[in-house]
C-alpha cells in the first residue's frame, strides 16, 4: 500500500477523501495538524494557502510514497504553480473531488493539475464514493524497492525512481 500525502486548499475535500478511502461516513473535522504515521497523510489547507507555510508541504511530502494535489471540481482559482512536480521527489497525482457540484468545471481543474505535472488524475465524488475504487487500486500497487546502486543507475540516465526503465535498458548485472 502506498502512503499518500494530500495537499490542497481548505474545503477542497481532503479530509472527506480520507474518510471515503477508509470506508467511513463523511463527518466534518477541522484539520489542525499533520500526522505522518498514518498511511493517509492529511494536511491543513492553510499550508497550501500561505506562502510562509507552503514549504512545510514539501517537507511532509518526503514522508510519503505518493503526493496528491486535491482540488474540488468547483474551485474558483488555482493555488499550485506549473511544473510543481520538479521539487517533489515522489510521484505526483491529481485528485478532483466534488465532481457532483453544479459549478464543476472539470476540464479547467484537470488542466491546472496537468500543468503542475500530475502523472495521473482521479475524479472522485466523496459523497457517492464514485472514483474511490480506482484510487484505492492505484494505492494498492506498491512502488518498486530499489537498491542504492539501482537508484544511482537511474539517476545516471535522468530517470525518476518510479518510472519504468525504457525499452531495451536493463540494470547492469549485480546491482
Ligand atoms: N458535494 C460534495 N461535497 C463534498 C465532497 N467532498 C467534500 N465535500 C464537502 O466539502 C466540505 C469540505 O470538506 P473537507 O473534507 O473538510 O475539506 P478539507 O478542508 O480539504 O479537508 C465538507 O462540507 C464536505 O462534506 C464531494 O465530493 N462532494
Ligand atoms: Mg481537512
Amino acid at each position: 500500500m502506498k502512503k499518500l500525502f494530500l495537499m490542497g486548499r481548505s474545503e477542497a475535500g481532503k479530509t472527506s477523501l480520507t474518510q471515503a478511502l477508509k470506508g467511513e461516513e463523511l463527518h466534518y473535522v477541522k484539520t489542525q495538524y499533520t500526522n505522518t504515521q498514518d498511511d493517509l497523510i492529511d494536511s491543513p489547507g492553510e499550508y497550501a494557502e500561505s506562502k510562509n507555510f507552503s514549504v512545510g508541504l514539501a517537507c511532509f511530502s518526503f514522508e510519503a510514497d505518493v503526493i496528491a494535489i486535491v482540488q474540488a471540481a468547483d474551485e474558483p482559482f488555482n493555488l499550485f504553480g506549473a511544473s510543481l512536480h520538479s521539487f517533489i521527489l515522489r510521484p505526483l497525482i491529481g485528485i478532483i473531488t466534488k465532481t457532483d457540484s453544479p459549478y464543476a468545471n472539470i476540464p479547467m481543474v484537470r488542466q491546472w493539475l496537468s500543468d503542475a505535472g500530475c502523472e495521473r488524475i482521479f475524479l472522485i465524488n466523496n459523497v457517492t464514493r464514485e472514483g474511490i475504487h480506482e484510487l484505492l487500486a492505484y494505492l494498492q500497487e506498491d512502488l518498486p524497492k530499489l537498491t542504492m546502486e539501482q537508484a544511482k543507475f537511474r539517476q545516471s540516465l535522468g530517470l525518476s525512481e518510479w518510472e519504468p526503465l525504457p525499452d531495451g535498458i536493463r540494470y547492469p548485472d549485480g546491482i
